[in-house]
């Protein structure tokens, strides 16, 4: 399809299509179309869809907070926590719940609705999903939604979290699949879409996204997208990060992305995946006030929120109040029916 057609195309005409695992609903060549449209054509298209699907000046906050840090044996290429790497961050054990309880009421007291609770495993152990099953409980009890990241689930792990009140998962597809060798060699593409297989079979809704700025072509972002626009079901809620440089890493020396590349890579998330929050994630501290504020026009509605993602810094609370004052943005007020509950 040309660059123009493209732009003609009505909104609606991939959003109505299915959701069975035999559907394709967007092709790689439709997506790296979208992502070739000149910028303020991409723009408007994204914002079509933003608001006919969302309020448009309205970001959810998800606090981040990592509960067991560093020595993961896996190698992902942009990865502080890896023990393949030399990065200063050391290795911790699994919070407890009274830590993660103080956590989530400071998150709440801020203003958050998602509180998501990552840790560096490759994989979790029946006795660390009762864990992290104690530490859904409590915040679940102080009012927030929960997410939790913990690595490739086994058969069974996703419904005992589930059984928890465990509300999403997140796993990251990270990139193409023709590109994941060049990031991570000590487990497949295939390992993750089977966790997405098994967070969704278990009813826990998906967070899924990936890290643009690991040096991919477009072409390589538009795969990335159309992986997770036709996955069985679209993920309710996609995290785009932006790379964050860390020194140790194989990935410290990446040649700057095109801002503008990032926008892009958001506005085409949310012209296919049009019901998804669209998280604006990692990297916003490197990231500059406009661009930010092209994110959130190109159809961003969520961000997280917090002095600090896992390992490396975020906006503070305060920096993210007053841009958010000047954009006129306003926090997803409350999760429905989770306050009446207290
Ligand atoms: N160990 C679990 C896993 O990999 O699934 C959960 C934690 S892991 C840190 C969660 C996600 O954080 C990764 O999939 C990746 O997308 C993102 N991430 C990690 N380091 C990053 C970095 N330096 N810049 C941007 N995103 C990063
Ligand atoms: C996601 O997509 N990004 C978050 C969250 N899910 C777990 C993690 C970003 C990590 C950035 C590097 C760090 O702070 O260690
Ligand atoms: Fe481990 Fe997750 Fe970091 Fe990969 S991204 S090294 S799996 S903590």
């Amino acid at each position: 399809m040309s660059t123009a057609a493209v732009a003609e195309q009505p909104i609606t005409l991939h959003q109505r299509a299915a959701p069975t695992a035999a559907t394709e609903r967007w092709t790689v060549a439709q997506i790296e179309a979208l992502l070739n449209l000149p910028f303020n054509d991409l723009l408007w298209r994204a914002q079509q869809v933003h608001r006919a699907h969302h309020d448009a000046n309205q970001v959810e906050l998800a606090t981040l907070l990592s509960v067991k840090t560093g020595g993961c044996p896996e190698d992902c290429g942009y990865c502080p926590q890896s023990v393949h790497y030399d990065t200063g961050v050391k290795a911790e054990k699994l919070m407890e719940s009274g830590a993660v309880r103080q956590a989530a009421q400071a998150a709440k007291a801020a203003g958050a609705t998602r509180f998501c609770m990552g840790a560096a495993w490759r994989a979790p152990k029946d006795r660390d999903i009762d864990a992290v099953a104690e530490l859904v409980r409590t915040v679940k009890d102080v009012g927030l939604e929960a997410c939790v990241t913990l690595g490739m689930l086994a058969d069974g792990q996703a419904e005992r979290l589930k059984h928890a009140g465990l509300d999403y998962y997140n796993h990251n597809l990270d990139c193409a699949p023709d590109f994941y060798g060049d990031i991570i060699s000590t487990r497949d593409y295939q390992d993750r879409l089977d966790t997405l297989d098994r967070v969704r079979g278990a009813g826990v809704k998906v967070c899924s996204g990936g890290i643009v700025g690991m040096g991919e072509s477009r072409r390589q972002r538009a795969a990335l997208i159309a992986q997770l626009a036709n996955l069985p079901e679209v993920p309710e809620s996609v995290p785009i990060n932006h790379l964050v440089k860390v020194e140790g890493t194989p990935l410290a020396d990446q040649p700057d992305l095109d801002p503008f590349e990032f926008v892009r890579m958001i506005a085409a998330a949310r012209i296919t995946m049009p019901a998804a929050r669209v998280r604006l994630s990692a990297g916003r501290q490197q990231m500059g006030e406009a661009v930010q504020a092209l994110c959130f026009l190109a159809g961003a509605n969520s961000i997280f929120y917090g002095e600090k993602l896992l390992t490396t810094g975020n906006p503070d609370v305060g920096a993210d109040r007053v841009l958010f004052e000047r954009l006129g943005i306003h926090g997803r007020a409350s999760v429905p029916g989770m306050d009446e509950r207290l």
